[in-house]
């Protein structure tokens, strides 16, 4: 008896396929991507990387209001997005507006939702839902998404992002849950990235893993390096032809860590990391990592990646730009972009407030 739950447990070692060094350590799992996806996948983590940087320091001047970084996270985000077709639904957390660009938002409107403008959170031409700031919340919704996906007929998934800290909420278990029930078109993704806010992973629960959370909710459960893209990419495609198949929706929990604070809203991370333990998680730097493997195999370089880092930085100045011009928003702006339908309390104020601007 005693040795159930570590059988259990046993069950979910992390799934690799790209080492430290960059090698290939599972031949066999070696998504079968072309030469330009894999390039394509190095292009968006160094861009990523390059808007993180700017964010911070777009931050810093004033310029954008909440940010959540992601450095450090590139693998889990993108390596997951890349897996994912323009007919599947993001569902993201606050930190995983990386996702949504590559899925088609564009820039300056991820700088308005920074700025916390209403058309930061308006996606007519993309299918995502605004970035949750409710932890856990998203995976309720997603259910929802995943089951009217499925119900539809669609081949097309609703996949949605949260954190370790995440997992302790009702609602992680709620969604995952209901979408097990109804076999619904989801890929849960949890990002383990060690912390939430402060708090380190082993007080969020006793279990070893957190992918092992499927198991009651009878669903497909998997452990991946979330510093590893190959590895990430392949276990959200393989989880995504499943959900489609009608073979219900999997968790993917990728083991990660942010190098930044938790947000720029006043987090010092020196507070509850030691150096010590940063300098351990640079060196699965995803970015390092990919590089090498990719110049192993004679497909980047230097003057590559430059190109890259300045496309980025000329992007984002074009795209900061626009999102200071943009119009200020008015209360009755934000009202009316609340609900498709107003409540009539809510229509009595937006009355009110359109006589005032109109002043
Ligand atoms: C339901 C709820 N409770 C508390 C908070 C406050 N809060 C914001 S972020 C956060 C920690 C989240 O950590 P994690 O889920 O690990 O995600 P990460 O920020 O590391 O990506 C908390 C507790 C919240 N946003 N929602």
């Amino acid at each position: 008896m005693k040795h159930v739950l570590e059988s259990v447990e046993s069950q979910f070692e992390m799934f690799q396929i790209l080492n430290e060094d960059g090698k290939v350590v599972a031949k066999d799992d070696m998504p079968a991507l072309s030469d330009e996806e894999l390039k394509e996948l190095m292009r968006r983590m160094v861009y990523t990387r390059i808007l993180d940087q700017r964010s911070i320091a777009l931050n810093r001047q004033g310029r954008l209001g909440f940010y959540a970084p992601t450095a450090g996270q590139e693998a889990s985000q993108l390596g997951s997005h890349f897996a994912l077709e323009k007919e599947d639904f993001i569902l993201p957390g606050y930190r995983d507006v990386p996702q949504l660009i590559w899925h088609g938002l564009p820039l300056y409107q991820a700088f308005l939702f920074s700025k916390g403008h209403f058309h930061g959170n308006q996606m007519p031409e993309v299918n995502a839902l605004p970035p949750q700031i409710i932890i856990g919340a998203q995976y309720v919704q997603a259910a929802g998404v995943g089951l009217g996906l499925k119900m539809r007929g669609k081949k097309a998934v609703a996949i949605t992002y949260t954190g370790d800290g995440g997992t302790s909420q009702g609602d992680f278990y709620e969604g995952m849950n209901f979408a097990g029930a109804y076999a619904a078109n989801n890929i849960f993704i949890v990002q383990n990235n060690g912390f939430a806010i402060s708090v380190p992973r082993d007080k969020q629960t006793a279990a070893k893993t957190l992918a092992q959370k499927a198991i009651a909710a009878g669903i497909e459960g998997i452990q991946v390096d979330g510093m590893d893209v190959l590895a990430v990419y392949a276990a959200t495609k393989y989880a995504r032809e499943r959900a489609i198949e009608g073979k219900g929706p999997m968790l993917i929990e990728t083991i990660t860590y942010r190098y930044g604070p938790h947000t720029m809203a006043g987090d010092d991370p020196t507070r509850y990391r030691s150096a010590d333990l940063d300098t351990e998680w640079e060196k699965k730097d995803p970015l390092v990592r990919f590089r090498k493997f990719l110049e192993g195999k004679k497909l980047w370089s230097e003057e590559e990646e430059n190109k890259v880092i300045e496309q980025a930085k000329e992007d984002i100045k074009e795209a900061i730009k626009k999102a200071d011009q943009y119009p200020k928003q008015k209360v009755t702006d934000f009202i009316s972009n609340m609900f498709e339908t107003l409540p009539s309390n809510l229509v009595e104020q937006l009355e009110e407030y359109k006589a005032k601007e109109s002043k």
